[in-house]
């Protein structure tokens, strides 16, 4: 997959649950129209109708093997990117993410077991050359995240995955961001979320818009 002509720009959210990354990715489109710039909010798993299908698979139904729950996220990711994701950027759209592919190696590669190896090639075929622009690692102890995500109500297959799983998720975040600071940056989400959106809108200005 390709992106050529696109004149818009590409930014994920990644994080541990309960981070923020819904709460940011509201209020950064937000920020960002307001500043005139066409804006799409999106998510993973989903963002597309057949996309939408798998989230149900994923999140409602499993144990799946380590290899083919990351092919169902693929599967989905690609189906996000064929039908909103690349149509929007090549038509000046700028794309605010809700998870993407670092998400996997986060949780099927560092909390399920997957190799890099596979993840690369999975990588290769779905996505081709593309990469978000900025990716944004929204950081917190895995407690406070997890107490803020409870607190909405019933906990999803992944949430209910240990403590110790969590913390591999959330040291995968770190060595990615670690491995890739050109595209990645990570902020604490420990702080107000005024805040959080505050060093977002920075990094946005310094590295997309300088
Ligand atoms: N998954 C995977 O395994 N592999 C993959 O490749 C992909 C995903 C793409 C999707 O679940 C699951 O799929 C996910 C990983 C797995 N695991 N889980 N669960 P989801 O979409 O249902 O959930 P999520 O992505 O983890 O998001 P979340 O739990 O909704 O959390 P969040 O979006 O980061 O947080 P939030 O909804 O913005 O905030 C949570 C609460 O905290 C809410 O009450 C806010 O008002 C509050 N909040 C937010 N920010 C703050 C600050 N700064 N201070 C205080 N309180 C705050």
């Amino acid at each position: 997959m390709t992106r050529t002509t696109a004149k818009g720009r590409f930014i994920t959210l990644e994080g541990g649950e309960g981070a923020g990354k819904t709460t940011l990715s509201r209020a950064l489109a937000g920020a960002l129209a307001a500043r005139g710039r066409p804006v799409l909010r999106t998510r993973e798993p989903g963002g597309a109708p057949g996309a939408e299908a798998i989230r149900g698979l994923l999140l409602g139904r499993g144990p799946w093997d380590p290899v083919a729950e990351a092919m169902l996220h693929f599967a989905a990711r690609r189906e996000h990117l064929a039908r909103t994701v690349l149509p929007a950027l090549e038509s000046g759209i700028w794309v605010v993410c809700d998870r993407f592919a670092d998400s996997t190696l986060a949780y099927q590669g560092a909390g399920q077991g997957l190799s890099r190896d596979v993840w690369e090639r999975l990588c290769d075929l779905a996505l081709g050359a593309l990469r978000p622009d900025l990716t944004l690692v929204l950081d917190l102890p895995p407690e406070r995240g997890m107490g803020r995500a409870l607190s909405r109500g019933d906990a999803n297959r992944y949430e209910q995955a240990g403590d110790a799983f969590h913390a591999r998720v959330r040291a995968a975040f770190l060595e990615i961001a670690a491995r890739e600071p050109g595209r990645c940056a990570v902020l604490d989400a420990g702080q107000p979320a005024e805040a959080v959106l505050g060093s977002a809108l920075g990094l946005v200005t310094e590295r997309l818009e300088g």
